[in-house]
């Protein structure tokens, strides 16, 4: 079997490449040029020779059409590029929409243009779809589901449906095998370091190594590694916005096993991909902290409006029920360990 992975040296794009590498896939990533190294995910496959890496983008459509014309023999393509980073979406949406909208149909209508419509295409969907829409069960208790309705707050959530329909059009109208996976927060130690899980571990690991030195005489002045400026006489506090909200968060590395799964089944359908389980931010920063034993993390955390957005979404919660029954998938890791999980590997 061979895959295309956009959006390879991503987080999620570099457990799927482990992922299909276990599986004795040959694996082609496609990645972006840039001014610095970014395969900082996938060194560890820079020797393996069932994976190859490629130059290419996804907003540029010639660079699309080399990409399938040089690998014409390919079973499956995973669509996980996109400028995925809410807040910056805001800041811009035109880029946003090209990437994580636009790129989308630039994929699916080059597979048509190249009759290559029996390849499997998997497209990375999001819970940010949902937006402020939300069902309630016979408990009381919101969810979200594949039958609930979009109502994005966001241009990233804005393009990703646009995607997510373009998906759903192509499997109509061109029989294409093509499934979104609409998955909620999933994160782990390869998360970006701008997301806030990431953003708190990374912060209590620094703040952490700077109570280890026994006097201020110790400590190197200006220390600033990793970009974290540490001035020898003080520690600067973790500045965050909204602590509200709350996050379905689960395991990356579990997650791109649902990806896989969904291209093994006859029929192409979406699926959401979640936990079932919800916490705020607070509840984040009441583990994250107090496992370096520290209860009252409010001395630490300044709120900062920098760090709010034009529009949040206040609550996700999936409904794993389809995934759970037909694809017989369900997250291996729970809220604890990953909070665990992220802190030991910054620590
Ligand atoms: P990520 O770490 O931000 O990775 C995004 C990837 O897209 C990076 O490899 C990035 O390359 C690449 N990319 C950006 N613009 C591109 C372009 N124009 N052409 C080709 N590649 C481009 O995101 P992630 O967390 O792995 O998420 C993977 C996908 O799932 C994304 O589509 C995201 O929107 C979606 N998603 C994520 C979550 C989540 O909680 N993680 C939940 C639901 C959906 P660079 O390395 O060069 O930046
Ligand atoms: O970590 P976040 O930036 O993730 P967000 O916005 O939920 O989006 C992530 O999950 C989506 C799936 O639902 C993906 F589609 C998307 O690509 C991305 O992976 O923010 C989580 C929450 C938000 O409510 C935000 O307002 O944390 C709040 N927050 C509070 N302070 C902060 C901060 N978020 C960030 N990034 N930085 C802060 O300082």
């Amino acid at each position: 079997m061979k895959a295309i992975i956009t959006g390879v040296t991503g987080q999620d794009g570099s457990h799927l490449a482990d992922l299909l590498l276990e599986k004795n896939y040959e694996v082609v990533g496609v990645a972006r040029r840039c001014s610095v190294d970014t395969t900082q995910r996938i060194k560890h496959l820079s020797s393996n020779n069932k994976f190859k890496l490629i130059e290419g983008d996804i907003t540029d459509v010639s660079s699309v059409i080399n990409i399938f014309k040089n690998n014409d023999n390919v079973d499956e393509i995973y669509n996980l590029a996109a400028q995925s980073h809410v807040a910056t979406s805001f800041k811009q949406p035109a880029l946003t929409w090209d990437v994580t909208g636009r790129g989308c149909m630039n994929l699916l209508q080059s597979l048509l243009d190249l009759e290559m419509t029996n390849v499997k295409f998997y497209q990375a969907s999001t819970s940010e779809m949902f937006g402020s829409s939300y069902d309630v069960n016979e408990h009381g208790e919101k969810y979200q589901n594949e039958e609930t309705k979009f109502m994005p707050n966001s241009p990233y959530a804005i393009s990703k449906c646009a995607a997510h329909h373009c998906v759903r059009l192509f499997r109509d109208a061109y029989d294409f095998h093509a499934s979104s996976g609409i998955l909620f927060n999933h994160e782990g130690p390869r998360r970006g370091d701008l997301f806030v899980t990431q953003k708190i571990v990374k912060w209590i690991a620094k703040f952490k190594k700077w109570l280890s030195y026994s006097s201020v005489d110790d400590f190197p002045t200006d220390y600033t590694k990793d970009s974290i400026i540490i001035h020898r006489e003080s520690f600067p506090k973790l500045r965050l916005g909204n602590l509200e909200a709350y996050r379905d968060w689960g395991y990356a590395g579990d997650f791109v096993e649902a990806m896989w799964l969904m291209l093994q089944q006859d029929n192409p359908e979406d699926y959401v991909i979640c936990t079932g389980d919800t916490h705020t931010i607070s509840d984040f920063l009441d583990l994250a902290f107090g496992y370096i034993g520290i209860t009252d993390w409010s001395n630490f955390v300044v709120i900062d409006p920098e760090f709010y957005r034009p529009c949040e979404v206040e609550y996700l919660r999936g409904d794993l029920s389809k995934a759970k029954q037909k694809l017989g998938w369900e997250p291996k890791h729970n809220f604890k360990q990953l909070v665990k999980m992220m802190l030991d590997a910054k620590l």
